[in-house]
């Protein structure tokens, strides 16, 4: 069954909210926050936008555009649509949904801290909820195209009795068939263990150990946590502190019937310390090493011996960090898991009438976005400046951003980018083990302030994109913020050549032996991905043919490194592996990007050469692309059931990138990608575009308009060069 608001509007009833009274309020520097209004009058004062329709999955009702002749008309239509989806501040919003792990965090953390929902928030995360169940069997999985796994299903069902949905709603009976047949909730995986014990429905008995003190160590040993991969490092710091403190919340009628509910046998008779390394089959991606689960044997005897002091020490430093954190990211940080438990242990330490407390609850908001299936928590606090960073690069190069219709909108864009840029390093820099921020571009917004590699370089290519080709748009970003960019982007280079996510790699390779989260691959430290280092290496020589003078013999040193490694990095059978979208079919594009820059072609490279043949061998009998998340998981090629636009763009932008001399291919891919445009210009929704850990999908729901619009426009004007080279 699903629960649309249309269905709703057309039977007359609202069981849930009325879709027509969701606003979507964008403030300061691209903050995004969904806003209920109960009256009429304030309705009349805050008209519905197309941007707010468009994201609630209500109808825009717009006329047909004139049937497109070629790509470039189909290109152009499809940004009379998309430009109808741009912020008055000049940036593109959009949904950032997958992971089901996110709604627990938010639920669970705000109700033990006592911090409340409004009512029409309560009953679109139901909604939602209720709209991702598995459709065969109703639980839920770990990310919304997964299979339901304890993980999921544990925390959810958790959710929906939190936000007072009865036991014997038949959704919840479902799930917790579901639950019982795999074994219950003692076999949740770490991350659960941890949400459900300060629930206090799961004794802390039953969790490997978070030591705290890991972080008294000196900072030089090679296995410290601030070498390990900073989303893992930023949530193990209050992680440790409510393990430290056994932090729970104190028993309810609840809390004593989830006990109940949860679990096949009887909670009080539940042999606890046997559960630490009890993690259901269906749940389990990363098993333990031995080495491992030897190092946790030796913390659980530490932890019946840890000296008061050093606990007590190693607490307040963890409490120092969270602080810092808190300051540094204007209490958004880093990311959504992080958010909710430092918010829980602010709540503890600081109580409800502090300020930290006002504005943790303030920013839960800046995550929780309203979608057609209702209200879910975001992978981020949005991808502001990642969307951003390609439509502007697609309109530049289409040329449509020269039309005059767009230059409003392109100028509007240049500003929203102008004000992201972030100009100083953190306030707490070193003491909170930060990477340099100066000259950075994060992935959302300015005041989550993370540098990440790939996202500065596509800023920054954005930027000059506009700045030097788009003509009368005002010089808003200067020479010399420009340098600090390419300054950080040059320090950031690993020793294999390659580019991180946020860091450089900190600490040795076989942390990942260490690493406790079970369900997610990869997560102990940064590794070199050819999507980071793309972005990063295109940026540098654009900005070189612009700027000859700054830097050259660095760029040139680091363009070749970070092309080595990429040679290094191919598969044998000849793509790239994607750690940030599906799959292989992402990082091959990037790869050939980088790989065209030296000029490594079709005819001219034995690389670019195996990826085209292997990308060719993909291609459908429709003329697209279709490959499923599962390649990020099982690292090979895993077929999607269906051809997705999306993927159809990034294999052919890497065919043009590297000069595929036979056009038969693209023309094809062109023809699908144009059949499934819809009359008013947009694409619709198709399967998840992005992962993160190998094991998790999130969704870039604004890729289906950037990277068709660039694809489209690139691939007629290549088109035509190729036509034209055959004939003379
Ligand atoms: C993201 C989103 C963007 C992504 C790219 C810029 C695409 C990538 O090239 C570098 C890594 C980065 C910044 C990234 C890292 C991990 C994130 C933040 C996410 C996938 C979005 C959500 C995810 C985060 C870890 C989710 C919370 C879960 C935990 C395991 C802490």
């Amino acid at each position: 069954m699903s629960y649309s608001p249309l269905d709703i509007a057309a039977t007359g009833q609202h069981p849930f909210t009325d879709y027509a009274r969701w606003r979507l309020r964008v403030s300061e520097d691209g903050r995004h926050t969904w806003h209920y209004l109960n009256t009429d009058e304030e309705c009349r004062a805050w008209p519905q936008t197309d941007l707010d329709k468009y994201w609630l999955g209500l109808p825009l009702n717009l006329p047909p555009l004139p049937e497109p002749e070629d790509a470039l008309a189909a290109a152009r239509n499809g940004y009379t649509f998309y430009k109808r989806l741009q912020a008055k501040d000049g940036h593109w919003p959009g949904e950032y949904g997958g992971p089901m792990f996110l709604l627990p965090g938010l639920v669970i953390g705000s109700y033990v801290t006592g911090m409340g929902f409004k009512m029409e928030e309560k009953l679109e995360m139901i909604r939602y909820l209720l709209n991702r169940t598995h459709p065969e069997d109703g639980g839920w999985g770990i990310h919304v195209e997964g299979h339901s796994t304890v993980f999921g299903t544990a925390l959810n069902y958790c959710v929906m009795r939190i936000l007072g949905v009865s036991a014997d709603h038949p959704a919840l009976v479902k799930a917790r068939a579901v639950l019982h047949k795999l074994g219950g909730a003692t076999g949740v995986p770490a991350w659960g263990k941890f949400w459900l014990s300060v629930l206090n429905v799961y004794d802390w008995e039953g969790n490997n150990p978070v030591t705290p003190e890991l972080w008294l160590l000196p900072n030089a040993l090679p296995f410290h946590p601030h070498r390990w991969w900073i989303h893992t490092r930023t949530v193990y710091i209050p992680m440790s502190y409510l393990f430290g403190i056994r932090y729970k919340m104190e028993e309810n009628d609840l809390i004593l019937s989830l006990r109940q509910e949860l679990y096949p046998e009887n909670y009080y008779h539940i042999d606890w310390p046997a559960q630490r390394n009890n993690v259901c089959k269906a749940d389990l991606y990363a098993p333990h090493t031995r080495i491992f689960d030897f190092l946790y044997s030796l913390l659980g005897v530490y932890e019946n011996c840890a000296l008061p002091p050093a606990r007590r020490a190693a607490l307040d430093y963890c409490y120092k960090l969270i602080v810092q954190e808190d300051e540094n990211t204007g209490y958004q940080t880093l990311g959504p898991v992080s958010k909710m438990m430092n918010l829980i242990v602010r709540a503890h330490v600081d109580g409800p009438e502090s300020d930290a407390y006002k504005l943790h609850m303030e920013k839960r908001q800046d995550f929780m976005w309203v979608c057609t299936d209702g209200m879910m928590m975001c992978g981020t606090n949005g991808s502001q400046l990642w969307d951003i960073g390609f439509i502007t690069q697609a309109l530049v190069e289409t040329g449509l951003a020269h039309e005059e219709e767009n230059k409003e909108s392109i100028v509007n864009a240049l500003r929203w980018l102008d004000q992201c840029q972030i100009q100083q390093n953190p306030k707490y820099y070193e003491s909170s083990f930060r990477h340099r921020t100066k000259g950075a571009w994060p992935f959302s917004t300015k005041t989550q302030g993370y540098t990440v590699s790939d996202c500065t370089g596509e800023g920054l290519k954005a930027v000059l994109y506009i700045q030097e080709h788009v003509e009368s748009t005002p010089k808003l970003v200067s020479d010399q913020r420009i340098y600090d960019s390419v300054d950080l982007l040059l320090g950031m280079q690993n020793h294999d050549g390659g580019f991180a996510s946020y860091e450089l790699i900190r600490g040795p390779w076989w942390l990942e032996m260490l690493n406790p989260a079970e369900v997610f691959g990869k997560i102990m430290i940064e590794h070199s991905y050819p999507e980071c280092t793309t972005s990063v290496i295109t940026a540098l020589s654009i900005f070189q043919k612009h700027y000859p003078q700054y830097r050259p013999a660095d760029i040139r040193r680091v363009v070749e490194r970070a092309v080595h490694f990429l040679h290094k990095s191919q598969m044998p059978e000849g793509g790239w592996f994607g750690s940030w979208g599906i799959c292989f079919t992402y990082a091959t594009q990037f790869a050939l990007e980088s790989l065209s820059l030296v000029g490594e072609t079709y005819e001219t490279s034995p690389y670019a050469r195996k990826a085209c043949n292997f990308l060719i061998s993909k291609q459908r009998s429709d003329g697209g692309w279709g490959e499923s998340y599962k390649s990020c998981e099982l690292t090979a090629w895993v077929e999607h059931k269906q051809t997705q636009v999306v993927q159809t763009c990034w294999a052919v932008m890497a065919l043009i990138y590297a000069r595929y001399p036979d056009p038969e291919p693209i023309e094809r891919a062109v023809r699908l990608v144009m059949s499934r445009q819809k009359p008013d210009g947009s694409w619709p929704q198709e399967a998840m575009e992005g992962v993160f850990n190998k094991n998790v999908t999130i969704a870039y729901p604004n890729f289906k308009f950037s990277f068709t619009i660039w694809m489209l426009g690139r691939a007629h004007r290549y088109l035509a060069e190729l036509k034209a080279s055959q004939t003379s």
